[in-house]
């Protein structure tokens, strides 16, 4: 693990204004397993000037040098993976073998693509008798969750970058110390000072005194959608930009013709991945009403392979929550479940058996589940499952809809027509088609209140651009 006792501001550690330390947990052992400094607005202000006093320079580096530089941090990542997905279990619970493939091995994808897309990119354009110029936004402020501590840094920091932008990064409070192996990373890439700075710390202090600062053009958040709506607001203020992805109520919708037994797998499979600490997880599943009781069945079943285990031994699929607090809030709708009417299939806010130690909790399906219950309105951020009955496709679609939320969702069918033609009625940023997989270069993003803007891909890299036209 990479003990950093300060922060990565102008191209070097540099020491904490104050002595505050975040104390980073295990979340399978409850031990400290290290220490970050926690920044205050002093610290946050001399990251923020150190990106401004080189935006201007790298704004000006031609693309080509940004792509070499990118593609060393690329290369860097590639080369520590197995350290990053160490300290990606040991910060946050997530099992070894899905944080290889997808804690770690989704962020190396993104940085490739993004190199890729970087060298191909027009950053001029020829309207009529306009030259349009896609010049970088400004100083980036990229406040991350720890939920996917390392794709949600690369997602943002790698596309700023390659617009032109520098950035100053504020990761989550539970998992800094990734974000001290992605610094050191950018270090060794050679990156010119002050394009790149991390100062770790609490949301509520170094997070909202990065949103708030004069110095911030753009702010990219990922988190909550309380936090996003009051990062919303100071920007809004000061006429900043933000990119906000936030919460989701996601839902797998099986059409009546659907191979209900894969529909079912596959629905189970998004639910509890990464202990349903997923903001695209698909938490909902709407079944045919006649068919609702066998899919019951075989959800239950699917189930069986998410049994809580060591996150550090490769055989597991189901670790801990992140933390006591997250296994509190869980274990609260977990309770809840059965007072709103809907019936237990499989787990309960008991704890698990065999773990009195960290912060497990039994993977839920819950059974008939009304569609206006909070299980089945509000984003839980554990591994439940509410499989919802449905008479006709007209009100399957009223209650794939029916939440504040639209982030994602999936639908099966026999009739791949008909799959799409229900999805384009889906209020929702991203829809895969029976199955269809994660694609690292199609834009991610909310509706409603899941979010403003978009990440990933082409999309994600314009979040981080703006305009001018010069008229001939
Ligand atoms: O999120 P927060 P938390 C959802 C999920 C989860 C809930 C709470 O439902 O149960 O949010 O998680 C920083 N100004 N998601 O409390 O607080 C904070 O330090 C500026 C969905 O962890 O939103 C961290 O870096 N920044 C989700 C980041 O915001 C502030 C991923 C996210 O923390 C701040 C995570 C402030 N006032 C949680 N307060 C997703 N969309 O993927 C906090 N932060």
């Amino acid at each position: 693990m990479a003990p950093h006792d300060g922060f990565y501001i102008d191209g070097d550690w540099r020491p904490p204004s104050r002595g505050d330390v975040l104390e980073v947990v295990n979340p399978a052992t409850e031990q400290v397993v290290g220490t970050a400094p926690a920044g205050s607005a002093q610290d946050v202000d001399r990251a923020v000037r150190a990106a401004s006093a080189s935006a201007a320079a790298w704004a000006n580096t031609e693309p080509t040098r940004r792509a070499e530089h990118l593609a060393r941090i690329r290369d860097g990542l590639a080369a520590r993976q197995e350290d990053l997905a160490h300290c990606v279990v040991a910060e946050m619970g997530s099992p070894l073998t899905f944080s290889r493939k997808v804690q770690v091995g989704l962020p190396v994808t993104v940085a490739a693509s993004c190199v890729e897309l970087l060298t191909g990119f027009e950053f001029e354009e020829k309207i009529g008798n306009s030259r349009v110029l896609h010049e970088p936004a400004g100083v980036v402020a990229a406040i991350t969750p720890w939920n996917y501590p390392l794709h949600q840094i690369v997602a943002k920091v790698v596309p700023a970058l390659a617009a032109g932008c520098p950035v100053v990064l504020k990761p989550a409070e539970n998992t800094p110390l990734v974000a001290q192996l992605f610094a050191e990373i950018v270090h060794e890439a050679g990156l010119p000072p002050g394009v790149f700075n991390l100062v770790t710390g609490v949301g509520s202090v170094a997070g909202a005194a990065l949103a708030a600062h004069p110095g911030v053009d753009l702010v990219s958040f990922t988190g909550s959608t309380a936090v996003g709506r009051a990062i919303g607001r100071v920007a809004g203020e000061r006429l900043k930009r933000v990119a906000l992805e936030l919460g989701g109520k996601s839902a797998t919708v099986v059409l009546s013709d659907a191979d209900l037994e894969r529909a079912v797998r596959a629905g189970v499979g998004s639910a509890f991945a990464n202990a349903g600490q997923t903001c695209s997880a698909c938490t909902r599943m709407l079944v045919p009403a006649d068919v609702h009781d066998e899919a019951v069945e075989l959800a239950v079943l699917a189930s069986a392979r998410y049994r809580p285990g060591d996150p550090t031994d490769p055989a597991t699929r189901l670790g801990p929550l992140v933390s006591a607090r997250q296994r509190e809030r869980v274990r609260g709708y977990l309770a809840e479940g059965p007072r709103c009417g809907a019936r237990l299939a499989v787990g309960g806010a008991e704890p698990p058996d065999g773990h009195d130690l960290g912060y497990y909790v039994r993977p839920t399906i819950f059974a008939d589940v009304p569609p206006d219950s909070p299980i089945a309105q509000e984003e839980i951020f554990g591994p439940v499952l509410s499989v919802i009955p449905y008479r006709d496709e007209d009100e399957a679609l009223a209650i794939a809809n029916g939440t504040p939320y639209g982030l994602s969702g999936a639908v099966w069918s026999a009739d791949e027509d008909r799959a799409v033609a229900f999805a384009r009625r889906m209020q929702t940023g991203q829809v895969d088609i029976n199955g269809g997989a994660f694609n690292p270069l199609a834009p991610f993003g909310g509706y409603k209140d899941s979010g403003v803007g978009r990440e990933l891909g082409r999309h994600g890299l314009v979040e981080f651009l703006q305009t001018k036209s010069l008229q001939f």
